[in-house]
């Protein structure tokens, strides 16, 4: 059985080590910020290292009345540990919270600039924001202070630029979430025919400039009206007769363009765009005599508009075959449609199986049975338990001895819920020296093996590679998972040798993951040039909880991008099919 932890109630909040840490370093910088004495914020940041790092859920063992002895950790600062473990709030930090402006906490995100320059510049400058600091420093006024000079305004200049390439693209996911319930109350306006995404979010990019929506209506006044009346919407840019722009409170700006039913065709094309898509084919239709626009194609000799009310229609007449938008990127996707030999792209519903699941036996939330019920009310018809190896120890890592334990608990959910099956994985840490975290004798009980690297990322490319290539060339490793480490927004790609890491999984037959969580690793760029050396790939979730195994969608969506095939996905077979293909 997994080691008792106080369980979380569904619906209360119970902190990680990571959420911890990050409040206590955010006390430390407050602290500093206004000027308290130093060894205050030391003792904070100490004991947010120690409990980043703790083994356990440091939460839990305070809610259970058994709390670790943190180094550093004395009576205040642990009652403010219980605090929070308790009740998920800490009157002290609130306090902090009021007395600073969070435009200064903000300044933080700078790289170099640490509490005791933003200090300095809020007492000396007034300060109080990056915009103001961004100001300041274009107009060289930061050189005046006490150990600040031209080059240092430079430095904070590209920091701030830094974090605003950073910041201001959303998250697929976060677009997802924040249009689905905008389209469902905009289907129900008066006079709407059709309603949909285009832009990015229907190409389905990674990451998101801004949110673009196509409407078919009969009276576009009263879309426009019913858009704007919306709670949440902060202002309207832009009102024109067939399109306005809008900004939420919290996020993107959205771009709604309507248009008539009867050409809804050509306003898809164009708003789904890519730019890049979008003016090879209007060479194509000059090559044809026409000229496209979102209006619809015009004979240049004639003047006359021909409309397109389907997709269909207007790639028709470029005599090509229909282009799904994941592969609109002028990337190759008009000649093969031209030449009939588009692929025929993988579909959410043909893969069979997730590959990567955690439970709450190491850093998951839920327990095996849990996520195996969802997993399969999902409609999946098996999962790979992929839990961590020991090396991990802030995801508490398995002991072989619980491997053990855990391959008893699998065989009983297994004969609860077949023919569903729960395959016994492991996420196998690589370790930092190439050796990996089980022995082979251990590995090779194990169904599927997937492999990754966590630690040790600032190591040098060659010694990275070195490590993906042991994985990769060992018999038992399946699949690398999430092979370039990267988190959108948060996490650059480690820059391994990829010619030669994808070289090796083709020859080895090691699948390579393209991850559905927010990492969407492999990307798009890199899984298609796996795949066009032979390697295949996998898609999977990472759901550390119920509410992410959706997220295996995200991974579908990649592996579109990359034109990838059923048959290139190896999680398009059924269990044994794939237990076969990795044995
Ligand atoms: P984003 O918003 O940066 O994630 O990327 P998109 O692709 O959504 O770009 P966006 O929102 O600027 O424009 C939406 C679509 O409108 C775009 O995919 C194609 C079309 N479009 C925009 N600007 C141009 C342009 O200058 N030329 C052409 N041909 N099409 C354009
Ligand atoms: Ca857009
Ligand atoms: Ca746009
Ligand atoms: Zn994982």
């Amino acid at each position: 059985m997994p080691r008792p932890r106080s369980a979380p109630r569904s619906g209360e909040a119970v902190l990680s080590n990571s959420e911890l840490a990050r409040i206590f370093n955010e006390i430390a910088d407050m602290l500093e910020i206004l000027g308290e004495v130093v060894y205050k914020a030391v003792a904070y940041r100490r004991v947010a290292d120690a409990v980043e790092r703790w083994p356990e859920d440091v939460a839990a063992r305070y809610r259970s009345a058994e709390p670790p002895h943190i180094p550093g950790a004395g009576a205040a600062l642990s009652a403010k540990l219980a605090e929070l473990a308790e009740t998920g709030h800490l009157e002290y930090y609130e306090r902090l919270r009021a007395q600073v402006p969070a435009g200064l906490l903000d300044m933080l995100r700078i790289q170099g600039v640490g509490p005791r320059t933003v200090k300095q510049l809020h007492d000396e400058l007034g300060i109080a924001s990056v915009d103001e600091l961004r100001a300041a420093a274009e107009q060289g006024q930061l050189r005046g202070l006490k150990g600040l000079s031209s080059r240092t305004e430079e430095a904070i200049l590209e920091g701030i630029a830094r974090i605003d390439r950073r910041s201001t693209r959303l998250l697929l996911h976060d677009a997802d979430e924040m249009v689905g319930g905008l389209l469902a109350r905009l289907r129900e306006a008066p006079g709407v025919r059709r309603i949909e995404t285009a832009g990015s979010l229907r190409r389905r990019a990674a990451t998101i400039g801004d949110l673009d929506l196509l409407a078919a209506v009969d009276d576009p006044g009263r879309l426009f009206e019913r858009l704007n009346a919306l709670t949440g919407v902060d202002r309207v840019l832009l009102a024109g007769t067939d399109k306005t722009s809008i900004t939420l409170d919290e996020g993107p700006q959205i771009d709604l363009m309507v248009c008539p039913p009867s050409a809804w065709g050509t306003h898809l094309v164009h708003l789904t765009g890519s730019a890049a898509h979008n003016v090879a084919l209007r060479g194509r239709a000059l090559d044809r005599g026409l000229s496209l626009s979102e209006k619809g194609f015009k004979e240049i000799e004639t003047g006359k508009l021909l409309l397109a009310a389907e997709e269909e229609e207007v790639y028709a007449r470029l005599d090509l075959a229909w282009i799904p938008p994941e592969l609109r990127e002028d990337d190759g996707e008009i000649q093969a449609a031209e030449a009939g030999e588009l692929p025929e792209l993988v579909r959410l519903d043909e893969v069979r199986g997730d590959t990567h699941v955690h439970s709450d036996w190491t850093d998951g939330v839920d327990s095996i049975e849990v996520m195996a019920r969802a997993a399969r009310d999902l409609g999946r018809a098996y999962m790979v338990l992929t839990d961590h190896s020991p090396s991990l120890g802030i995801a508490r890592g398995l002991s072989p001895d619980r491997v053990e334990e855990q391959g008893a608990e699998i065989a009983r959910v297994n004969s609860l819920l077949g023919p569903f099956r729960v395959l016994h994985g492991t996420e196998l840490e690589i370790r930092a020296d190439a050796t990996l975290d089980y022995p082979d004798e251990l590995l090779a009980r194990f169904d599927v093996v997937i492999a990754s690297i966590h630690t040790g990322r600032g190591q040098p490319s060659d010694q990275l590679t070195r490590r993906a290539l042991a994985a990769a060339e060992n018999p038992h490793v399946d699949i690398l998972a999430h092979p370039t480490g990267r988190i959108v927004n948060r996490r650059d790609p480690l820059g391994l040798d990829w010619p030669r890491v994808f070289e090796a999984a083709a020859r080895t037959g090691t699948l390579l993951e393209m991850n559905g969580s927010p990492r969407l690793d492999l990307d798009e760029h890199l899984a298609r040039a796996a795949a066009r050396v032979g390697a295949r790939l996998v898609v999977a979730s990472d759901a550390h909880r119920t509410e992410e195994l959706p997220q295996l969608a995200y991974g579908v969506s990649m592996a579109r991008r990359a034109w990838l095939t059923a048959d290139q996905v190896a999680n398009t077979r059924g269990a044994a099919d794939l237990m076969k293909l990795v044995e």
